[in-house]
C-alpha cells in the first residue's frame, strides 16, 4: 500500500472525524479573528465574538464570504499571517473582475500536497507510476498541486504543464507516462491526437486525473474508451488552496471531500439557507486547517449534492456528487435555466465530440441560442439533407433536454479550437 493511502485518516469514523472538525474550527475562528480584520468585522456585524463557535453545530451562524469579498480585500486583505510567513501565490484565471490571490505559508503547502498525494494514490498510483502532470504551471494550481502529490507518492513527475501537443505525446510514448493529470478538454484532444498519429499500441497509459472544469459522465466514457485508462474526477479552487479538496476513489460515483481540512456545506444559493443532505445546491467551505488564506464560509458557486452513503473503497469522507456547473456558468436563455452540462449529455448521446460551442445572442428582444458541433468521420455525407436530418436530430434531442429550441449547426471537423486547458465554450453576445 502506498505511503499516502491514509487509512486511519481517510476510513476515520464520523465521530472521529466530527471532533477534528469542532477542534480546528474553534481554533481556526479564534485565528481569523485574530489576523483578519476584514472578517472579524463581518463577525462583529452580526454580533459574533469566537466565543459563539464552539463547534460545526455553530457553523451556520457565521458570516458567508464570496468572490465579491475577496474582490473587495484584494491584494492582502484576507491574509492570515505576516508576509514574511508566506512562501507562494496562486491566482485564478478569472475573466471579469480583479483576479483572486491565495496565499500559502510552507504548512499550507505541505497540507495541499498531501490532499493531491491522496488523490492519485485513490487513482492507483504508486511510487512506481510515471505520472504526466500537463496542467497549466504558474499561477494557476493545476499544475504545482499535482506536482507536489505526485512528489509526494514518489512517482516520476513528468512537469509538462499543458499545451504543446506534439511534446507531450513525446514524453508521454517514450518516458511510458502511466498516469496523466490535466483538463477533460485537454484528454480529449490528447486522446483524438493519439489516435491521428498511430500511437495508441505506444501508450502506457492506465488512469488519468482530470478536474478544474465541468465534465459530463458521457466524456468520461470517450475520454477511457480513447486513451484506454480509467478517468477519475477531481475538485477544487484557488480559494481553498486548489486541486485535491475532493477526489474520486475506484468506485467513480462522486469525490470524497478531505474533511479533516474542509467543512462542506450545501446551501440555498437563494436564500443562504443550509439544506439537509441530499439536497442540491450551493457548495459552501471552511477552511479548517489553512494559514495564510483562512476563508470561512466560502461560497463557491458551484451547485452539487453531497451524500454521506458507505462508499466501497472504505472511505469514510462525504462525497460530492460531480458539480452540476457553477451557478454564474448557468445560462438564461428565454428564462429557462441551461447549464453547458446538459448540452454536452447531449451531444455525447447522439455521438458528437465534446467539442462544442454556444453562441447566445438576443435577438427583436429574445434570446437564443446556437450550438456549434463538428461532423463526425463515421457521420460524414456529402449530401445536404443527411446534414439537415443530423441537425434535426439534434435540435429534437436538446429541446427534450432543455425544453427551449436550440439552433444547431454542423460545422466542419477541426474548425472548433481545441482547449489546453479550461474549455471556453460559451460566447455570450448578450453581454458582449
Ligand atoms: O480549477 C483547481 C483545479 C485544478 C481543480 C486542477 C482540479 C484540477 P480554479 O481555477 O480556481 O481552480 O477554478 C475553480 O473550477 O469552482 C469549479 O467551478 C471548477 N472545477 C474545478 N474542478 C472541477 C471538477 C481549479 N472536477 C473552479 N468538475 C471551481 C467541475 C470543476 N468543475
Amino acid at each position: 500500500m502506498a505511503n499516502y493511502y491514509q487509512p486511519e485518516i481517510e476510513t476515520a469514523s464520523r465521530e472521529q472525524i466530527l471532533a477534528w472538525q469542532n477542534e480546528r474550527l474553534v481554533k481556526q475562528v479564534q485565528h481569523v479573528w485574530d489576523n483578519v480584520p476584514y472578517y472579524r468585522r463581518k463577525m462583529e456585524e452580526k454580533g459574533l465574538t469566537p466565543d459563539d463557535i464552539q463547534g460545526v453545530d455553530d457553523l451556520h451562524k457565521l458570516p458567508f464570504l464570496s468572490k465579491a469579498d475577496l474582490r473587495d480585500a484584494y491584494p492582502y486583505g484576507l491574509k492570515g499571517v505576516p508576509l514574511s510567513e508566506c512562501v507562494r501565490i496562486h491566482s485564478t484565471s478569472g475573466t471579469t473582475g480583479r483576479r483572486v490571490v491565495a496565499f500559502y505559508t510552507q504548512h499550507d503547502i505541505d497540507l495541499w500536497e498531501d490532499c493531491c498525494a491522496r488523490a492519485i494514490v485513490a487513482a492507483g498510483g504508486t511510487k512506481d507510476d510515471v505520472v504526466q502532470v500537463a496542467y497549466g504551471y504558474g499561477l494557476f494550481t493545476g499544475g504545482s498541486g499535482l506536482h507536489g502529490g505526485s512528489h509526494r507518492v514518489g512517482c516520476l513527475t513528468l512537469p509538462m504543464s499543458s499545451g504543446n501537443t506534439e511534446r507531450q505525446l513525446q514524453f508521454m510514448t517514450d518516458l511510458e507516462a502511466t498516469i496523466l493529470c490535466c483538463t477533460p478538454s485537454y484528454a480529449a484532444y490528447l486522446a483524438e491526437s493519439i489516435q491521428e498519429a498511430g500511437l495508441s499500441d505506444k501508450i502506457k497509459l492506465k488512469a488519468g486525473i482530470f478536474g478544474a472544469e465541468a465534465w459530463s459522465e458521457e466524456m468520461r466514457r470517450d475520454i477511457e474508451k480513447g486513451l484506454g485508462i480509467k478517468a477519475y474526477d477531481i475538485y477544487g479552487l484557488t480559494e481553498t488552496s486548489g486541486p485535491g479538496v475532493a477526489y474520486e476513489c475506484c468506485e467513480q460515483t462522486g469525490m470524497h471531500i478531505n474533511e479533516d481540512h474542509f467543512i462542506a456545506e450545501i446551501i440555498d444559493p437563494e436564500t443562504g439557507e443550509v439544506l439537509p443532505e441530499g439536497s442540491k445546491g450551493e457548495l459552501v467551505f471552511t477552511a479548517i486547517t489553512k494559514e495564510a488564506f483562512p476563508l470561512l464560509r466560502y461560497r463557491t458557486r458551484d451547485i452539487c449534492v453531497l451524500t454521506r452513503k458507505p462508499c466501497s473503497c472504505g472511505r469514510t469522507h462525504v462525497k460530492m456528487s460531480k458539480p452540476m456547473g457553477r451557478s454564474d456558468d448557468m445560462l438564461i436563455i428565454k428564462g429557462v435555466n441551461v447549464f453547458p452540462s446538459q448540452i454536452e449529455t447531449v451531444l455525447l448521446e447522439q455521438g458528437y465530440p465534446a467539442n462544442y460551442q454556444l453562441i447566445v445572442d438576443r435577438v427583436n428582444h429574445s434570446d437564443t441560442l446556437e450550438v456549434l458541433v463538428e461532423m463526425q468521420l463515421n457521420k460524414f455525407s456529402d449530401s445536404l439533407a443527411d446534414i439537415h436530418n443530423e441537425e434535426k436530430k439534434l435540435i429534437a434531442a436538446l429541446k427534450t433536454m432543455l425544453g427551449i429550441y436550440a439552433k444547431v449547426r454542423i460545422v466542419s471537423p477541426k474548425s472548433i479550437t481545441r482547449s489546453e486547458g479550461k474549455a471556453v465554450r460559451i460566447i455570450d453576445k448578450r453581454k458582449i
